[in-house]
C-alpha cells in the first residue's frame, strides 16, 4: 500500500522531472498533471497484470460499444477505486495542496449526452469493481458535449475543449492503429477458388488510432479498459488531400459529439462516427483473438461484443465484412458466429430517436457494408416469410421505403435484446418491438439499470458516507445492499437527527454554490425540490413550471397561505436544434426571475436553474436534494438513473409510474414515495380512443386558465415568441404529453410534499428508508446479471462472486 512518505516524495521527484520546479511554486493545473502521473504510475502495474491474466487464462472478455461515456471527473474516482484518497488527500495537505483544488482543475470528460452515455461509464466502473474482463469501446471527440450558458435567460452553446490542457489519464497506443475503409466503389470478383472477393476503387482511407484509460476495479487490483479512437491521415494516403480543408474534413470527423439525445438527424458525419469506431474496434478485437490461436469458428466463447442502443450496429455487417472477406468464412458460419458474439440493448422507445439511415448514404459512404445490409435482409425474409408470413416480415425486415432500420439490424444479427427497466422491456415486448418478439421470444430479457454507487454515494455525499460508516459499519461501500442495516435505525432519534444533519450540510454547501454562481440567495431549510436530466417535452420541465406558476399566484393572492419554503432547481441541456425545449428554458428562466425578485414572495419560493449541468454538477446537487422529480409521461422514460442516485442520497421521489420510478416503489413502499399520474395502460387508451383533449381540461379549470394565459398575456415578461409557442403546444396542438391531464393529480402530490415535510422525523424516516433500499440499484449487480445472462461471462465471475461483496 502506498505510504503518505512515499507518495510525497514520488509528487516532489516527479514535478523536479517534469517542470524543474518546487511544489511551493506549481500552479495546481502542473500538480494535477503531476498527481496523474504519480496516480497513474501507481496502477500500472495491474493493469499490465490484469491484461496479461485474462490473456493467459484466455478468459472471455466482453467488449462494450458505445458511441457516448461520460466520465466526468476521474481524479477522485480513481483514487477511491485504489484505495488511497485518504492518503493523498492528507499528504497533500502536509503539503499545504487542497485535493479540492486540484479536483476542480480537472475537466469534466463529457463525451456524452446523458442517460445513455453516463450509464456506460457507471457499467465500466462496476465491469471493473466486479472483476470481469470487459473493454469499453468509443470515439475519443476533440470537443465533448457543449457547454452551456445562458444569455438573457436562452440557452447558448459554447465548444468543450476539454483537452486544452491535455488528459492524464489517456495512453496513446500508436502500435495498435488499424485502418478504415469509407465511400469508393466495390466488386465482388471471383478470386483463384471461385469464391466472391470484394474489390474497391477510390476509397479513402483513414487511420484509427487508439487511445487507453484505465477503468480501475474498486479495491480489486483490477484494471480494464476503456478504448477511445482518434482519427488521423495516414502517411502513405497524404497525397490524395489537395488542401488544409480538404484534409480537416475528414480529420474532422470525430471532433465533435452529436448533443441530440432522442432526434436522429440522419447527418453522413454521424454515420461516418458510427462505422469508424465499429470497424475500429471490431478489427482491434479480431487482431487479439488470432493471438488465442483458436479457431473462429470458437469466437463466441472468447468474445462478447455489446451494442449499446442502435448507434453500434454497424458491429454486424462489420463482423460479417471481416469473416467473409479478411478470413474466407462462407455466409452461414460467419452468420452464426456473428448472432452469438452480438447482443443489443435498447434505450428508448421514442420514435424519433430510432435511427434509419438512407441507403443512399449507407451505400456511397459504405459500399461494403451496405451489400451485406441487403444480403442479410434478403436472407432474413426468405428464412421468415414461410414461417410468420409476408407482413410480419415486411414490418421486421431491415431494409424499408429506402431506409436501413438499424434497430432490426441490431436485433436479428444479435442473440440478446434487452429493455433498461421492467415496464421498458414489456412495452418492447408488447407493443415497440412486437412483431420481433413473436419471432424471436428467447431473445428479448430485461435488464434495469443502474449506478456506480461509489461515484454517487462514497465521492458525492461524504457527510452521509460518514453517518452510515458510524451506524452501520463499511460493508455497504462494498456491498451496497448492506445499505439495508440502516433500517434498524428507524426509530432511532440520534441517527435521524444525523442524516438530517448531513443533507442540511449539503444543502447549505449548495446553497453557496448557487449564491455564487446565480447571486440568488436560498435558504438551507426550504425544501430543496430538483429536476435535473436533458430537456424533453417527455420529461415534462414545462409540468414542474406550471405548478411553480400554480404555488406562486396562490402565494400572491393570499400571501399568508401556508407553504413550507421550497426552492426549484432546474438542471437541463437541450439540443442546439431543439427550438421547443430551448424556448422552456427560457421561460423557466423567465418565472424565476419573475418570482425570485418578488418581494411579496420573498424566501418562501425560489426557482434555480443552474448553468451547464454536467456529471460534476450532478455530484453537486444530488446530495442536496430533498425532492426528486421524475414526471415523465407513463411510458417515455425507459428507466431514468437520477431517479437512483437520488433516493440513494435520501431524496423522496415524486414521480408517475414510468421506467424504473415503478420498481423504486416496489422497493421503498407506497408510504415512502408520491405516485401520480396516468398510467401507461392510460395513456395507452387514450392513443387508443384519440379522445384527449386539452382545450376541454383548460376550459373547465380556471387555475389552469390563469396559469396558461400568463403564457400569452405578458404576466410572465420577456416570452412573447416562447409563451405563445408553448400555450400552442397545449392548446392548439393538444397537448402531446397529457400535462394537463396530469396537472391536478400533480398538485396534490406537491401538496403531500408540502404535508410529509412539516413532521421532519417522518420525513427523515421516509428518507432512511429510500436510503436503505438503494443497494438494490447497484451498477455491480447489474452488469453481473449481463455476464450472467447475456454475455456468458464464464469462471471469472465466480471469482467476482468470492470478492468479499
Ligand atoms: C440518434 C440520437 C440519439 C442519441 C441518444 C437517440 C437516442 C439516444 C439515447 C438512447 C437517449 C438516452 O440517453 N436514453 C436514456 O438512456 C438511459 C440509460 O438507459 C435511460 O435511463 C433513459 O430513460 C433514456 O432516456
Amino acid at each position: 500500500m502506498l505510504s503518505k512518505k512515499k507518495f510525497k516524495s514520488e509528487m516532489r521527484q516527479r514535478l523536479r522531472e517534469k517542470y524543474a520546479m518546487e511544489i511551493e511554486d506549481a500552479s495546481s493545473q502542473e500538480l494535477f498533471n503531476v498527481l496523474g502521473s504519480v496516480i497513474k504510475a501507481y496502477y500500472s502495474d495491474s493493469w499490465r497484470q490484469s491484461w496479461k491474466s485474462y490473456l493467459a487464462n484466455e478468459d472471455k472478455q466482453v467488449y462494450y460499444f458505445s458511441i457516448e461515456f461520460l466520465p466526468g471527473k476521474m481524479l477522485k474516482s480513481n483514487l477511491l477505486n485504489l484505495g488511497i484518497l485518504d492518503v493523498v488527500s492528507e499528504g497533500l495537505a502536509e503539503m499545504e495542496i487542497d485535493l479540492e483544488d486540484l479536483a476542480n482543475v480537472e475537466k469534466d470528460m463529457a463525451l456524452g449526452n446523458g442517460g445513455l452515455g453516463r450509464l456506460a461509464s457507471c457499467f465500466m466502473d462496476s465491469i471493473a469493481s466486479c472483476g470481469l474482463p470487459g473493454n469499453g469501446n468509443g470515439i475519443r471527440y476533440d470537443y465533448g458535449l457543449f457547454k452551456q450558458r445562458f444569455v438573457d435567460g436562452y440557452q447558448v452553446e459554447l465548444p468543450d475543449e476539454w483537452l486544452s490542457s491535455g488528459n492524464v489519464w489517456e495512453v496513446r497506443k500508436e502500435s495498435k492503429a488499424v485502418d478504415i475503409q469509407f465511400s469508393g466503389d466495390v466488386w465482388m470478383v471471383p478470386d483463384e477458388e471461385g469464391h466472391l472477393k470484394p474489390v474497391y476503387k477510390n476509397q479513402r482511407i483513414l487511420r484509427a488510432v487508439p487511445y487507453d484509460t484505465a477503468m480501475i476495479g474498486y479495491q480489486n487490483k483490477r484494471v480494464n479498459t476503456m478504448r477511445l479512437w482518434g482519427i488521423e491521415i495516414p502517411t502513405s494516403e497524404e497525397e490524395k488531400y489537395t488542401s488544409i480543408q480538404d484534409r480537416r474534413q475528414f480529420e474532422d470527423l470525430t471532433a465533435v459529439l452529436y448533443p441530440d439525445d432522442s432526434n436522429e438527424r440522419g447527418r453522413l458525419v454521424r454515420l461516418a462516427q458510427e462505422y469508424f469506431f465499429v470497424s475500429a474496434g471490431v478489427q482491434s478485437i479480431l487482431r487479439y483473438y488470432l493471438k488465442l490461436k483458436k479457431p473462429l469458428s470458437c469466437l463466441s466463447e472468447y468474445v462478447a461484443i455489446h451494442i449499446n442502443d442502435t448507434h453500434p450496429a454497424l458491429c454486424v455487417p462489420e463482423m460479417m465484412r471481416l469473416l467473409l472477406d479478411e478470413h474466407g468464412l462462407s455466409w452461414e458460419q460467419a452468420w452464426e458466429i456473428t448472432v452469438k458474439v452480438m447482443s443489443y440493448t435498447n434505450h428508448t422507445i421514442m420514435a424519433e430517436a430510432l435511427e434509419k439511415w438512407p441507403i443512399h448514404l449507407m451505400r456511397s459512404l459504405l459500399p461494403r457494408m451496405y451489400q451485406i445490409i441487403e444480403e442479410i435482409d434478403r436472407r432474413f425474409v426468405e428464412k421468415k416469410k414461410l414461417a410468420y408470413g409476408s407482413d410480419l416480415v415486411e414490418r421486421t425486415r431491415i431494409i424499408q421505403n429506402d431506409q436501413v432500420h438499424m434497430a432490426h439490424l441490431a436485433i436479428i444479427g444479435s442473440h440478446s435484446t434487452n429493455g433498461v427497466a421492467k415496464l421498458h422491456s414489456e412495452l418492447l415486448k408488447q407493443v415497440v418491438l412486437h412483431d420481433f418478439y413473436e419471432i424471436y421470444p428467447e431473445r428479448f430479457n430485461n435488464k434495469t439499470n443502474g449506478i456506480a454507487e461509489r461515484r454517487w454515494m462514497q465521492l458525492a455525499n461524504e457527510p452521509l458516507s460518514h453517518v452510515l460508516d458510524k451506524h452501520i459499519k463499511k460493508s455497504w461501500r462494498k456491498n451496497p445492499e448492506d445499505l439495508r442495516l440502516l433500517l434498524n435505525y428507524l426509530d432511532d432519534p440520534q441517527v435521524l437527527k444525523e442524516l438530517a444533519a448531513a443533507k442540511l450540510q449539503n444543502k447549505e454547501a449548495l446553497a453557496r454554490y448557487i449564491k455564487e454562481t446565480t447571486g440568488i440567495k436560498v435558504l438551507p431549510t426550504a425544501i430543496f425540490d430538483v429536476q435535473i436530466k436533458r430537456l424533453h417535452a417527455y420529461k415534462r420541465q414545462l409540468l414542474n413550471l406550471l405548478h411553480i406558476l400554480k404555488l406562486y399566484f396562490e402565494l400572491k393572492e393570499n400571501p399568508d397561505t401556508a407553504i413550507h419554503p421550497r426552492v426549484f432547481i432546474f438542471g437541463a441541456k437541450a439540443a442546439p436544434s431543439y427550438t421547443y425545449a430551448k424556448a422552456i428554458i427560457k421561460v423557466i428562466n423567465e418565472v424565476g426571475n419573475m418570482i425570485n425578485n418578488d418581494p411579496a414572495i420573498g424566501d418562501r419560493l425560489k426557482v434555480v436553474f443552474l448553468e451547464n449541468y454536467n456529471v460534476s454538477l450532478a455530484e453537486r446537487i444530488i446530495p442536496a436534494a430533498d425532492v426528486s422529480e421524475q414526471i415523465s409521461l407513463a411510458s417515455k422514460e425507459a428507466s431514468g438513473t437520477s431517479n437512483m442516485k437520488l433516493m440513494l442520497n435520501g431524496a423522496i421521489t415524486i414521480a408517475t409510474l414510468d421506467g424504473a420510478n415503478i420498481e423504486i416503489r416496489d422497493a421503498v413502499g407506497e408510504d415512502n414515495i408520491v405516485i401520480f399520474g396516468l398510467t401507461e395502460q392510460e395513456v395507452y387508451a387514450y392513443y387508443e380512443n384519440q379522445d384527449y383533449s386539452a382545450l376541454k381540461i383548460y376550459e373547465e379549470s380556471p387555475v389552469l386558465q390563469k396559469i396558461l394565459n400568463a403564457f400569452v398575456d405578458g404576466t410572465i415578461p420577456n416570452i412573447e415568441f416562447e409563451g405563445r409557442e408553448i400555450f400552442d403546444s397545449l392548446i392548439k396542438y393538444n397537448d402531446e404529453y397529457f400535462l394537463l391531464r396530469d396537472f391536478d393529480a400533480y398538485c396534490q402530490a406537491q401538496a403531500k410534499i408540502n404535508e410529509w415535510y412539516q413532521d421532519p422525523q417522518q420525513w427523515q424516516q421516509k428518507s432512511l428508508i429510500n436510503i436503505a433500499n438503494a443497494g438494490r440499484f447497484s451498477a455491480d449487480d447489474t452488469v453481473l446479471r449481463y455476464a450472467e445472462d447475456i454475455w456468458q461471462l464464464n469462471p471469472v465471475l465466480k471469482a467476482a462472486e468470492k470478492e468479499p461483496r
